[in-house]
């Protein structure tokens, strides 16, 4: 039997050995903006689930840019430094390949941690000035952004830019921009957030403008053997906002900007959109943009079984699946779909004996 989820795919000069990808999960648990022995631990923990990259989460160009007090940042030499340990850890003692998606939380900065109850920054909790396409909060209770001018543009481009930078000294193999779930570069995309009257509103080219500008200057920074990509917005999930033609448009500018791959998720512009959480909701949209771009697409949103993540792969509606939660539920998920597929997938000497060749209890395992 052989398996389409666990053949190897080539993104610029990095080879995956397979198509499983653990999505990139804020953990709110940096110590101003720094990762520390959490982000080691859960890290180290996902370099050996079987997934061929592990993306580390969202990692913010710049200081305000991050959306909690916890988020992770790359805009220091401390950020810089705590991730490269964490990258050298991950490479010694796992398999997996190691990329890092670079955020701007835009006007959904300054926001408390979930489980402090997610909305907009108090009065006494050191909230910080947001900023964003127009000065719309993301729904009631929200900061009003500042609308940014050019200044502001130039910053958080070279922002992103020295982020790569940083990210390249730091050894991770690859690197993703976020413009999904309504933050910083999504905002600009959305009609529904950018009500700008100048060049970076309007129509669809208006408003991917500085985007793209941003994907630019950030592959100008990254050699082209490295892959760079983005996730974006495969649907506003409200009324007036982004389609999956709007996907395509994006991506087919995101593929002239030279970037590799686009992962295809959605939701989140404001506090109305909502998705139908169906297993593989984002997957019709991806299986457009790739047929209709020809760029290499992956895709994320209630994939959980290794059978449904093999058919998505093997019926060709994307390139490579990303998994959040399945793999906070089970860290060796790669490891348990290899066995089901009847598939090989590399684990640690250590944990050599829990293989299913060396362990008849795996055959027992629910
Ligand atoms: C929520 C989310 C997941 C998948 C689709 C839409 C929204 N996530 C998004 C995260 C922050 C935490 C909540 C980021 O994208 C940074």
């Amino acid at each position: 039997m052989s398996s389409a989820l666990f053949s190897p795919i080539k993104l610029a000069d990095l080879t995956l050995p397979n198509r499983i990808v653990v999505a990139p999960m804020c953990q709110y648990s940096a110590n101003d903006g720094v990762a520390n022995e959490w982000h080691m631990t859960h890290l180290g923990m996902l370099a050996n689930s079987g997934a061929g990259l592990l993306v580390v989460e969202a990692t913010h160009v710049e200081r305000h840019g991050r959306i909690t007090h916890g988020c992770m940042g790359i805009y220091s030499d401390a950020c810089e430094d705590a991730l490269k340990r964490i990258v050298l850890h991950c490479k010694r003692i796992g398999n997996a390949k190691l990329g890092i998606q670079l955020a701007h939380a835009g006007r959904k900065a300054s926001a408390q941690r979930p489980w402090e109850g997610a909305k907009a920054l108090g009065p006494d909790e050191d909230p910080w000035p947001t900023i964003g396409p127009s000065a719309i909060p993301f729904g009631p209770g929200w900061h009003t952004p500042r609308a940014m001018d050019e200044d502001d543009m130039a910053r958080v481009r070279r922002a992103f830019a020295d982020a790569a930078r940083r990210a390249l000294r730091a050894g991770f193999d690859a690197i993703e921009l976020h413009l999904a779930h309504g933050y910083l570069l999504h905002s600009f995309v959305s009609p529904l957030s950018n009500k700008r009257n100048d060049e970076y509103g309007g129509s669809l080219a208006g408003r991917m403008r500085f985007p793209l500008e941003v994907a630019r200057e950030t592959r100008a920074a990254v050699p082209r053997g490295i892959p760079l990509g983005a996730r974006i917005t495969g649907t506003d999930w409200v009324d007036g906002g982004l389609t999956g033609q709007d996907a395509v448009e994006l991506t087919k500018a995101l593929k002239e900007a030279g970037l590799d791959y686009v992962d295809i998720s959605s939701g989140n512009i404001t506090p109305e959109s909502r998705w139908p959480n169906d297993p593989g909701f984002n997957v019709p949209v991806a299986e457009r943009v790739r047929k209709e771009t020809g760029l290499p697409v992956r895709t994320v949103g209630m994939i959980v079984t290794p059978k449904q993540a093999e058919a998505i792969i093997a019926e060709g509606k994307a390139d490579m699946v990303a998994m959040a939660r399945a793999f906070l539920d089970d860290p060796h998920w790669g490891w348990h779909a290899a066995q089901m597929l009847g598939a090989d997938v590399a684990r640690p000497k250590q944990y050599a004996r829990s293989a299913p060749v060396l362990w008849a209890g795996a055959a027992l395992r629910g």
